[in-house]
């Protein structure tokens, strides 16, 4: 076990959490309380806080002015199931079974078990997509799969489902807010609320999709990327706005008369001209047009996960919980918003390895920016030291209630590794692995025997692979590359990565998305029904 950092820097907290109570101490007024509230694909980008050229986000910004916004946040593996497995394992994908959209073992030990065990009432709600139910969870009401936006069912314990009319991301927000409502009042709370919004095909509510539905946003400077210097996986990657995003995406209207598979089938069509008030668009100019299109619904979910952010702070105000209570902002992996011409996740080039992370509660000093290099596997050692709670040894990552009191450890890590299986896969992006120091990105394509090196001081966009050609020949290249291979080399080797599912053959068995036909359906309810049914076992 781990000595919590809660026990060790305890000044800041000691107003509350009496040294001698440690860690034994129960109830609201003993330990902070933990909201976490996450989404799913929300891009670092579109965060005003963190500086977005494309949109506000005023209620997330709220959580970074009256706390902490980490500017070196990074995700290890950026897609939706292996960062949820992360979430709640503290572990990469290698060691806790989830490297692809496969099951998660609810057996498996977890953050939130070692919370309820500790004395916290835990509960999760909304997007959770590891095909098994969640376990460690007093009281929780998730997804099936990846959800629906729009009258989405969702399923609880016992094995039932039944739908609950609206908006996913509304439904979502008004489902924590009751939950917080009607929890037991004499323990400590870890909530995780967990946005399915804006992951694809964003549909947005009606509100949001008609503020956003004229606007125009200006293409990132390298929208245009020839992918030049790059041959490894860039040319043949499918996540491309001009060539990859389907007639659903772009939410055109299938004519009337199609029905069933042949309605599907042409709303799967990625279309290579489309008439756009009587003019026909192709090439460039339909490029352009469809990243408007895909920006417009993309940034109008943004905007309705925004709004539940600030219902839900605005609740926790007024009932005076906000005094005791964490609240984290996070996403669970990046995002392009047409940087490198992409959209999608997955690649890690800075948009895809960048995550927002945004703490504020109790002893977290207002409009601090943590510099340090963190990653997604520190969450859950964070939430078990939040709550004076010892860090098992099976979790890979590091508390960082240190960093969150101004603190910087002598040994806190220089480097993120990170590594992506799904290959083959979604969009046809191939598998790689990497270590991203704060000065350069060395990147290789296992598959493919590739390497890619960048120098992020000179070249941010990652533009000019240093190794391409004979880049490799200059000595001051040949001895980083060198370095950066032995970085690599010393991460796995810390981290245990032996290469367990490099091979897509030895993927473990199992579907994140299910099934869940076999499910009891009940009658279609409220918000205020469903929380009640799922406190029932
Ligand atoms: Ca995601």
């Amino acid at each position: 076990m781990k000595i919590p950092n809660a026990i060790l820097g305890l000044a800041a907290f000691a107003a509350f959490m009496p040294l001698a109570n440690l860690p034994a101490a129960t109830g609201p007024a003993g330990r902070p309380n933990i909201l976490f509230i996450f989404s799913d694909d929300h891009a670092e980008a579109a965060i005003s806080a963190y500086g977005s050229k494309v949109n506000q986000t005023p209620n997330i910004d709220r959580i970074a002015a009256g706390g902490a916004r980490f500017t070196n946040s990074f995700v290890t593996n950026s897609i939706c199931t292996p960062s949820r497995a992360t979430l709640l394992t503290g572990q990469y994908s290698h060691l806790n079974g989830v490297p692809v959209f496969n099951r998660f073992d609810g057996s498996r030990d977890t953050v939130a078990k070692h919370l309820q065990a500790g004395g916290y009432y835990t509960g999760v709600i909304g997007k959770w997509h590891l095909g098994s139910d969640p376990t460690g969870f007093d009281r929780w009401i998730v997804l099936p799969g990846q959800g629906e936006y729009v009258n989405p069912d969702f399923i609880v314990s016992g094995k039932r489902k039944f739908t609950i009319e609206g908006h996913c991301t509304d439904i979502t927000t008004d489902l924590g807010i009751e939950w917080l409502k009607t929890r037991p009042k004499d323990k400590p709370f870890f909530l995780m609320l967990h946005q399915k919004a804006p992951h694809r095909t964003w549909i947005p509510d009606e509100r949001n999709r008609a503020l956003f539905k004229d606007k125009v946003f200006p293409e990132p400077d390298t929208f245009w990327d020839d992918y030049a210097t790059r041959p490894a996986a860039l040319p043949e990657n499918q996540q491309r706005v001009a060539d990859d995003l389907n007639r659903l995406d772009l939410k055109l209207e299938p004519p009337a008369d199609l029905k069933g598979e042949a309605r599907r089938a042409w709303l799967m069509t990625k279309p290579a001209e489309v008439t756009v008030n009587g003019k026909k668009l192709t090439g460039k100019e339909l490029a352009k047009w469809k990243y408007q299109r895909y920006m417009q619904d993309y940034l109008a979910c943004v905007q309705g996960v925004d709004d539940g952010v600030g219902r839900v702070l605005d609740y926790l105000d007024q009932t005076g919980l906000a005094k005791n209570t964490i609240v984290m902002y996070a996403a669970d992996n990046g995002w392009y918003l047409g940087e490198l011409g992409l959209f999608d996740k997955r690649f890690m080039y800075e948009p895809g390895l960048r995550v927002p992370l945004l703490v504020r509660g109790p002893g977290i000093k207002a409009g601090s920016l943590p510099a340090q290099f963190v990653a997604n596997i520190d969450l859950a050692p964070t939430f078990l030291d939040l709550a004076g709670l010892p860090i098992p040894d099976f979790m890979q990552g590091r508390s960082l209630v240190p960093l969150l009191h101004g603190e910087t450890p002598a040994d806190w890590r220089t480097s993120i590794y990170y590594r992506y299986y799904h290959d083959p896969g979604h969009h046809n992006t191939r598998a790689h692995l990497g270590v991203r120091t704060a000065t350069h990105k060395l990147v290789y394509y296992w598959k493919k025997n590739a390497y890619e090196m960048y120098d992020l001081t000179k070249d941010p966009e990652e533009l000019h692979n240093l190794l391409f050609a004979d880049g490799a020949k200059d000595p001051a290249i040949a001895a980083k590359f060198r370095e950066l291979k032995a970085e690599i080399a010393r991460l796995q080797k810390e981290f245990k990565d032996d290469g367990q599912y490099a091979d897509s053959a030895d993927w473990p068995a199992g579907s994140a998305d299910g099934p869940y036909t076999q499910y009891r359906r009940l009658d279609t309810k409220t918000v205020a029904e469903a929380i009640a049914a799922a406190a029932q076992p």
